[in-house]
């Protein structure tokens, strides 16, 4: 399902086509594809009606660089551990010391895992509920950073090294605007580590971006890990950390992977200083989804030193964010429930860019949060609600509060997911793109 490609190669061509037909009929021609007078007005509430919080920071980053770095599988219970007397991310640490680092940032994709954060992270729209967006509506217009930057003469790049065809990236990369797509064909593939132990080194691949990366004109470039990626195994030379007693589990497996990319991490920022580029481009790093399934989770649950329930499962589904702005002086934690869906609005304002589109919230200037999970499960500063349950637990005490006082503010939260939905099915901006 993540590739084309890969579809026609082991189900045949009749059979692809039997579905692209399938899926044709299910998403374009049973359904209207335009919205209802209704629908729109619902649509053009929302954003007329999206409260500007504050202007902390605004136009702080004004024409600087962009460089974001999608980690694949930094999960948030990674960073600041110590196991044996060492820390598995001391490279990550320290920058979210110096910077601004959010502690409290959810992850919201959904079928389209990596491509979905991605997608939220590029539109602040939230991926659709069924499937993956990349692949069922990569031909729709959307309002996009790419698009915005792009209109105000920034080059725009998206880096990663792997297939273009997987999760459908070389299509849907054209609609979200992007100038270039470096993928594996690109590289010199001199070093393999991690997924499976074919998928070029984080180390290589930060080396080779950064020589990539057009440097004449302000840039926007995104660059997207892969040796992180599930079953994290081949690290065992790679890694410099002691997991006991978690040795040969995935858990411990994940924090050898997950030590690895730190120092290229590491490199990857000492490089950015050498080429005299860390004092005139934001860096934004954070990870795109959860390491372990659910059924893997047990040492992780001992690990973190909780009970394993539907509470402490959503308390760990954040994704370390980081974002180093030059000329301003960090070393704050920002601790606001927030999510993907976020980042945006938070760079549109850092980088005083119009961005009317975002379905998020400026990060920097909300002063209560919430994140919708792609589960229908709700977090904010106070609560959260389990879906699963359909109860609410406070947030510290994690003890059961009256759901019934919050049901509002849970719906309209959850209103957003449907809204996000309906205007992707639509393909809303088609006549109202910027
Ligand atoms: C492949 C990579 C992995 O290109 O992005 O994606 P995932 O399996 O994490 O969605
Ligand atoms: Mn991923």
């Amino acid at each position: 399902m993540y590739d084309n490609n890969q579809i026609i190669k082991n189900m045949g061509i009749l059979y692809f086509h039997g579905n692209d037909v399938f899926n044709f009929i299910k998403d374009d021609l049973l359904k209207s594809k335009t919205l209802t007078a209704d629908e729109k007005k619902q649509m053009d509430d929302f954003y007329k009606n999206k409260q500007v919080f504050g202007d902390r920071f605004k136009g702080a980053a004004k024409g600087k660089n962009l460089l974001i770095v999608q980690v694949e599988s930094l999960q948030g219970f990674a960073m600041n551990k110590t196991l044996n007397g060492k820390e598995i991310t001391p490279n990550l640490n320290k920058l979210a010391k110096e910077n601004f680092y959010f502690d409290n940032y959810y992850y919201q994709v959904k079928g389209g895992n990596t491509s979905d954060a991605e997608f939220l992270t590029n539109t602040s729209l939230y991926p659709i509920n069924e499937g993956a967006v990349f692949l069922r509506y990569p031909t729709n217009v959307y309002n996009s950073l790419p698009h915005a930057l792009k209109s105000r003469g920034y080059s725009t790049s998206s880096f990663h090294a792997y297939n273009p065809s997987f999760w459908n990236r070389a299509i849907m990369y054209r609609s979200l605007g992007y100038d270039r797509f470096i993928s594996y064909k690109d590289f010199n593939i001199d070093e393999f580590v991690g997924w499976g132990g074919y998928a070029l080194s984080d180390e290589s691949f930060f080396r080779q971006s950064l020589e990539k990366i057009d440097t004449t004109s302000p840039f926007y470039s995104m660059l997207i890990t892969l040796s992180s990626h599930h079953p994290y195994d081949f690290f065992a030379d790679k890694s410099n950390v002691d997991v006991n007693p978690y040795d040969n589990t995935v858990l411990g497996n994940y924090l050898g992977a997950i030590n690895y990319v730190d120092r290229c991490i590491g490199k990857l920022i000492d490089d950015l200083k050498k080429r005299s580029l860390y004092d005139n481009t934001v860096v934004v790093i954070y990870g795109d989804h959860s390491a372990l399934p659910r059924p893997q989770a047990g040492d992780l649950y001992r690990l973190e030193n909780v009970e394993p329930n539907n509470f402490n499962w959503i308390k760990l589904q954040k994704v370390p964010l980081i974002i180093h702005i030059p000329g301003v002086e960090g070393g704050q934690t920002i601790s606001t429930a927030s999510g993907q869906v976020d980042l945006l609005p938070t760079l549109a304002n850092l980088m005083d860019i119009d961005f009317p589109y975002s379905m998020g919230q400026d990060m920097f200037n909300k002063k209560e949060g919430y994140a919708l999970l792609r589960d229908s499960s709700v977090v904010t500063d106070k609560y959260i609600y389990v879906a699963s349950e359909d109860k609410a637990y406070d947030v510290k005490g994690s003890s059961l509060i009256n759901k019934n006082e919050y049901q509002n503010e849970i719906t309209e939260i959850q209103q957003l997911g449907n809204l996000s939905d309906l205007m992707i099915r639509k393909n809303a901006f088609k006549a109202d793109s910027y």
